[in-house]
């Protein structure tokens, strides 16, 4: 496109001198002002309809100042999870003019310098005048905080609700940003330094394709790390291809210009269909139909779209998605999806005589087992609940997705009845087996004296019995667990030290967790139970931390750790109570000085401002006497331990099932992958 000429007066050859920028005003460029607004100019902005979206119905709420004083509140972190998420909110824009029919081409470059390129072949941000502001959209946009038309302004029929609003958070967190927009005569240029404009918008030549390109730079004052990793750009980008069928985005790493660039091409006509595919084959499993079965509906202004495939693992996949924002605590679709699910099952089973009078229903997680399945659904007012903003509330989805999968979803059964009763027959084994897990559970109960609640020997429990305040300590290796026991505050501290020999989740359903040596007791320390029994008002700890050396081994039992919670204790994750600890990698020391350091990146900080130290590096926690292990991971004044996030544990379950499945050709192709990074295998 056009925008490809970057620097402001090296556009197109002999473009640049008849550029008609308004002339510069005496002190050069001006500091444009921007106020609060009223109550008056929010209710007065916009009209509505797709067709005459422009300046007026940019909405505008308030003031950009408080974002780099208080940059969490707008971005969740400074740390790399709020890095990355400055991409989205720019990429989110585009995307967002694409879901509106106007950009089939989104490219994204990371540049050298980790600065991030952004460009696509939309419309173009308004340049005209905003009719409250007096200047034009396009500074509005990334001068004012929450300008955008989303707040019920009716530039965009659908879109993620607070989500792309962003241009004016990453502005105010960027060290600078430059923005060009050719409207298909010219090109408009501007540029911004911390969230100021330092230029005004000027036009800097001719341009005869539409389109948006916003370049910045990530303020190293804000960001803990400014270094992007690709695959986490990459896998997310993809992602929104996948729910924007035909939409096609390049991402491009241009940062080592020594190497050969990395770059993918993300571009699906198939869609969330596409998508199953993808995620099916992530599982290694094969699939037990063909097709992806596709169903797709509307009603008044909301449109639903399910894709599934059945495979013969154990495992669900399950993505939703509300307004191409990832749906991770669920919510109405998700629940009308299953609902209706499991009736067409029953209902199947019944029509067909398959399941007897005499026979029990199935249950959802009968009709799930093996199940990958996307359900992405549009509409207007998407209202997000829930702890994390990440679960759909709206009831009148929940009816549209449920009455069109029943509906669909039985007649698919009745024209395809092999594909049918393949399927049918697993969730009947499913039942099975889950009844025989019953069996051998109230077994288990009463050999482990479940029921008379004793704790594992092994467990050093604390004293406190308020469980906000308390901790339990998972730790693998005898010698760390006897360092962590002596170590601990036991007041509110707990360890638990594994032993025994893993077992292998994958392969394993819920009758094999129970009586597994090395599994019960954490089942057992933490009082919840698991699956479909999982109780979380019986959780004894308030924080379950997983401690295991920074090694292969000890990624591992990580990766293993958070697949169990993962599958058989959920809610755990979701909550946020999982963590795992970080012990420091090295230990420096000159004289009297003492220096822990968590990263390489720590350690030669700490080497630059005092040469010439003695350098241990921790090869395990054992290495660490019970002080040490105290001051440097266990500590809450001073440790730093990771929360795990549902995403995470969703990698690690990936990983696990790469690792630990009947596929030997995945599980090569992932380690050669990989190998250079198997130290961070769980993160
Ligand atoms: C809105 O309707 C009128 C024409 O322009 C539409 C618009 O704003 N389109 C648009 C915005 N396309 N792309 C963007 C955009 C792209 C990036 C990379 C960043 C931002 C903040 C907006």
């Amino acid at each position: 496109m056009e925008l490809e000429h970057t620097d402001k007066t090296g556009l197109a050859e002999g473009v640049a001198e008849e550029n008609d920028a308004p002339e510069e005003s005496e002190e050069g460029f001006s500091e444009i002002a921007v106020s609060d607004v009223t109550e008056e100019e929010i209710s007065g902005a916009g009209s509505d309809g797709l067709e005459d979206y422009g300046a007026g119905q940019i909405q505008v709420l308030e003031g950009l100042e408080a974002v780099r004083k208080r940059p969490g509140m707008y971005i969740g972190s400074t740390g790399p999870r709020g890095l990355h998420h400055l991409v989205y909110e720019i990429v989110d824009n585009s995307i967002d003019e694409a879901m509106a029919g106007f950009c089939r081409n989104i490219e994204v470059n990371i540049l050298p310098g980790d600065i991030i390129e952004v460009k696509d072949d939309g419309r173009g941000i308004p340049v005209g005048i905003h009719p409250q502001k007096g200047i034009p959209t396009v500074t509005v946009v990334f001068t004012v905080l929450h300008a955008g038309g989303k707040f019920g302004g009716g530039a965009y029929k659908v879109s993620g609700g607070l989500h792309g609003v962003g241009a004016s958070v990453v502005n105010a967190l960027s060290e600078w940003l430059e923005v060009r927009v050719c409207d298909g005569k010219r090109i408009y240029f501007q540029r911004y330094e911390r969230g100021d404009a330092v230029t005004e918008l000027e036009d800097i030549g001719e341009g005869s394709v539409t389109g948006t390109k916003v370049t910045f730079k990530p303020d190293p004052e804000i960001f803990e790390e400014t270094v992007f990793d690709y695959e986490t750009l990459l896998s997310r980008l993809r992602e929104q291809a996948f729910l924007n069928a035909g939409l096609k985005i390049t991402i491009t790493d241009k940062r080592d210009s020594t190497r050969e660039e990395n770059s993918d091409v993300l571009c699906y006509e198939g869609g969330i269909s596409s998508f199953v595919e993808f995620l099916q084959k992530k599982t290694g499993a094969e699939t037990l139909h063909p097709e992806v079965i596709h169903i797709s509906g509307k009603a008044d202004t909301s449109v639903a779209e399910v894709a599934m495939q059945y495979n013969d693992s154990y495992s669900e996949v399950l993505y939703s998605f509300a307004n191409d924002i990832r749906t991770g605590e669920g919510g109405t679709h998700e629940t009308g999806f299953k609902t209706a699910l499991t009736r067409v099952f029953n209902d199947y089973g019944r029509k067909f005589g398959l399941l007897r009078e005499s026979d029990r229903n199935l249950s959802g997680e009968d009709c799930r087992e093996g199940l990958t399945a996307v359900i992405s659904v549009k509409l207007q007012e998407a209202q997000f609940e829930g702890q994390t903003k990440a679960k759909l509330g709206n009831t009148e989805i929940r009816n549209l997705v449920e009455s069109m999968v029943y509906e669909r979803l039985m007649l698919y059964f009745e024209e395809n009845p092999a594909t049918a009763r393949n399927i049918f027959d697993k969730a009947v084994s499913a039942a099975r087996a889950r009844d025989a897990a019953r069996k051998a559970r109230d077994l288990a109960r009463r050999k482990t004296a479940l029921e008379s609640a004793s704790l594992p020997g092994k467990l050093a429990d604390c004293s406190e019995k308020d469980v906000e305040n308390t901790e339990l300590f998972i730790v693998e290796g005898d010698s760390a667990g006897g360092s962590a026991k002596q170590g601990r505050d036991r007041r509110y501290q707990a360890i638990l030290p594994l032993w025994g020999k893993m077992l292998n989740v994958e392969k394993a359903r819920l009758d094999k967790v129970y009586g597994n040596e090395k599994l019960m007791p954490v089942v057992i320390a933490l009082g919840t139970g698991i699956g479909e029994e999982f109780d979380i008002s019986k959780l004894r700890y308030g924080k379950v931390v997983i401690m295991a050396d920074a090694d292969v081994d000890g990624s591992h039992i990580r990766t293993l750790m958070l697949t169990f919670f993962f599958r058989f204790m959920k809610p755990l994750i979701e909550q946020g109570h999982v963590y795992i600890a970080q012990p420091p990698l090295y230990r420096l020391s000159k004289g009297k000085k003492l220096f822990y350091a968590y990263t390489d990146r720590e350690r030669d900080a700490i080497m630059a401002e005092n040469p010439g130290m003695d350098i241990q590096r921790y090869k395990g926690l054992g290495e660490m006497d019970a002080h040490q292990l105290w001051e440097t991971t266990m500590d809450p004044e001073k440790r730093t331990m990771l929360r795990i996030g549902l995403e995470d544990a969703q990698r690690a379950d990936e990983i696990f099932t790469i690792l630990m499945g009947d596929k030997v050709e995945p599980r090569r192709e992932f380690i050669e992958k990989n190998a250079r990074y198997v130290q961070n295998l769980d993160i």
